[in-house]
């Protein structure tokens, strides 16, 4: 059972959901204007939002060291920090690009930071949120990789390469792994296929919950688990632009369009 965590939702006010920004990928400059984008979206929910969750790989690479931090995305920073100031909560959780995160966003912008799927309650409905990698069977691959990326040890030798060294080789990995996707659009499997639908089936069974929201599968979906529960999956926003909004009601799936 998952231990349940209670949010507070102000009555005019919506929660917002969107992931997978993938900033930093695959040039500066299309990185940019992909961010400038996520900043307009932010600034065009401001004045709504109750509470804005984003779940995971908002960067493409993130790594923190002790005294320093990755250079770039400095307008979404800026925009987050205006956001949690004037009293707007955040919730991030890091994905498998950028699960190497560490007490940055919270110190400096007071964003709690998560890497587990987790459940909330919120204006009376139950969620379950995550970014949604290694999650129901399937991906060995991955998931041995995953237990060696987070891995202590293995983190503290990567801090201690110089960061010049250390995102240097996460850039030409990135680079390389992404010739091998190069525009490829994620194609649904089928409900019975889908690894992330099938994690939802088993928390349902064991554990009730009206919403499950997931990154990671770059596919906006939006999945019946049961008669009264839904999983819904926010895409990307390398094509797609897409983001949820629940109206203390239901969730829907939109595409951000300006
Ligand atoms: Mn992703």
């Amino acid at each position: 059972m998952f231990p349940i965590e209670h949010l507070s939702l102000p009555p005019d006010r919506a929660v917002y959901f969107a992931s997978d920004f993938h900033l930093g990928t695959p040039t500066p400059e299309i990185s940019r204007d992909r961010e400038r984008r996520i900043v307009r979206w932010l600034d065009s929910i401001e004045a709504d939002a109750g509470t804005i969750f984003l779940v995971g790989d908002v960067f493409d690479f993130w790594f923190e060291y002790r005294k320093s931090i990755p250079k770039g995305f400095i307008r979404l920073q800026g925009k987050l920090a205006q956001l949690t100031d004037a009293g707007i909560p955040i919730v991030l959780f890091s994905g498998n690009h950028d699960m190497w995160m560490s007490s940055y966003f919270t110190d400096e912008m007071g964003i709690p930071v998560h890497r587990n799927p987790r459940s909330y309650q919120i204006a009376g409905k139950l969620f379950h949120i995550g970014h949604g990698d290694g999650l129901g069977p399937g991906d060995q691959t991955y998931k041995r990789l995953k237990k060696l990326f987070e891995n202590p040890l293995a983190q503290t030798m990567f801090r201690w390469l110089h960061p010049d060294i250390g995102i240097g080789i996460a850039d030409r990995w990135s680079r390389h792994s992404r010739a091998s996707h190069q525009g490829k659009f994620e194609e649904f499997m089928g409900e019975d296929n889908e690894w992330i639908m099938q994690y939802c089936r088993e928390v349902e069974a064991r554990q009730h919950h009206d919403f499950y929201i997931f990154g990671h599968r770059h596919l906006p979906l939006d999945l019946s688990v049961g008669k009264t529960s839904r999983y819904i999956n926010l895409g990307e926003w390398l094509n797609y632009n897409t983001y949820a909004r629940f109206d203390r009601n239901t969730v829907t799936l939109s595409t951000f369009e300006s």
